[in-house]
């Protein structure tokens, strides 16, 4: 019988919500954060359940957890939490944690606009600029590649459907404009929710999807639906899908990544040109595809950055009452049986 105390700072990036643990969180075993990302699973996911399902969160709730930096050159380092799991590496949560962290003043960085911050999937720098008092922040991703090209998937809702497959800190199904689909802007969100979950089962149960370097990272756990931008200056747009339950209400910065990886290995852009992507509520990043590089296995791929905005919206301390109902959170996908209800609120 014990209350456990969380205290955050809450905001969004581009509409995408960012719930950042600056108190209460454990300490990690391991030398890298992916370690400690282990750890964390393994013992502390009541945590993640806790502090993004319901009824503290919701079912498109995400964040992170500051903790001090691991590497000597490193400012800070962060795990991502999110409704459904711990994911290696999220663009909009670094953006919008390194905005928090600098606004708040939570960080002093070494060298005056620019942060280091130790992620599972690696280190990432960012660069900032001040815009009236307010941090623009740019960060460079983690090495982003086409992994295949024109596979496809005979999907009873749509037909047969075409897609690349792409990485940019998480693995994503890039469906592009096609005979069998017309584009995102032409369904509603829910329906490319349910066509999104589907769909990365029935990828995962047809192709197998490995990261060269990263064994522990492999299958895809999001997908992504292309449509027309609404911008006249905007290059694309898209609508990221994770899990079961989560749209994206920002481009998604990982998904940025993997489009801009793709396109750059195709062909469709340029090192350094900038690709405006909108997301589903027409919020934007801009991503680029800043160098070239070679991964094992003679993979090409590109170190791409994204830009974006963030705004903090409170701070919070959240309490977590072991004696409570639903002590580890509940998610309504969840209690589509009395089984995983009974579960969820013990
Ligand atoms: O921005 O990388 C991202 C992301 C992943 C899942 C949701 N957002």
């Amino acid at each position: 019988m014990a209350k456990h105390y969380f205290n955050c700072i809450e905001g969004h990036t581009e509409g995408m919500p960012v719930r950042m643990v600056i108190g209460g969180a454990p300490e990690l075993a391991g030398d890298s954060m992916e370690a400690r990302r282990q750890h964390f699973m393994a013992e502390f996911d009541w945590i993640r359940r806790a502090l993004m399902l319901e009824p503290r969160g919701h079912a498109h709730m995400s964040g992170t957890i500051f903790y001090p930096p691991i590497n000597a050159n490193a400012d800070f380092s962060l795990l991502f939490i999110e409704t459904s799991g711990c994911l290696p590496m999220c663009g909009h949560a670094t953006l919008g944690s390194i905005t928090f962290a600098l606004e708040s003043e939570l960080i002093k960085p070494r060298t005056p606009g620019e942060v280091v911050v130790d992620v599972p999937a690696g280190q990432i720098r960012a660069v900032y600029t001040m815009e009236a008092g307010r941090p623009r922040v740019r960060f460079t991703n983690v090495p982003s590649f086409l992994l295949h090209r024109d596979l496809s998937i005979d999907f009873p809702p749509l037909g047969e459907l075409r897609f690349d497959i792409a990485y940019g800190g998480n693995f994503y199904p890039i469906i592009e404009v096609q005979p069998n689909y017309p584009g995102c802007e032409h369904f509603a969100p829910s329906t490319l929710l349910e066509w999104g979950s589907a769909l990365q089962r029935a990828i995962n149960a047809r192709y197998v999807i490995e990261h060269p370097h990263f064994p522990g990272i492999r299958g895809v756990r999001h997908c992504m639906w292309t449509g027309k931008p609404l911008a006249a200056d905007s290059h694309g747009r898209s609508v990221v899908i994770a899990g079961d339950s989560l749209i994206d209400r920002s481009p998604c910065g990982t998904g940025t990544s993997a489009r801009v990886a793709q396109r750059f290995a195709r062909g469709l852009l340029g090192l350094n040109q900038a690709f405006r992507h909108e997301s589903l509520i027409g919020s934007l990043f801009i991503g680029r595809a800043e160098s070239q590089i070679k991964l094992p296995g003679d993979i090409d791929g590109v170190l791409p950055s994204i830009e974006g905005r963030a705004w903090i919206t409170a701070r919070s301390e959240h309490c977590i009452d072991d004696e409570a109902p639903f002590p580890q959170g509940f998610s309504l996908e969840a209690l589509a049986s009395q089984s995983n209800y009974a579960e969820s609120a013990t």
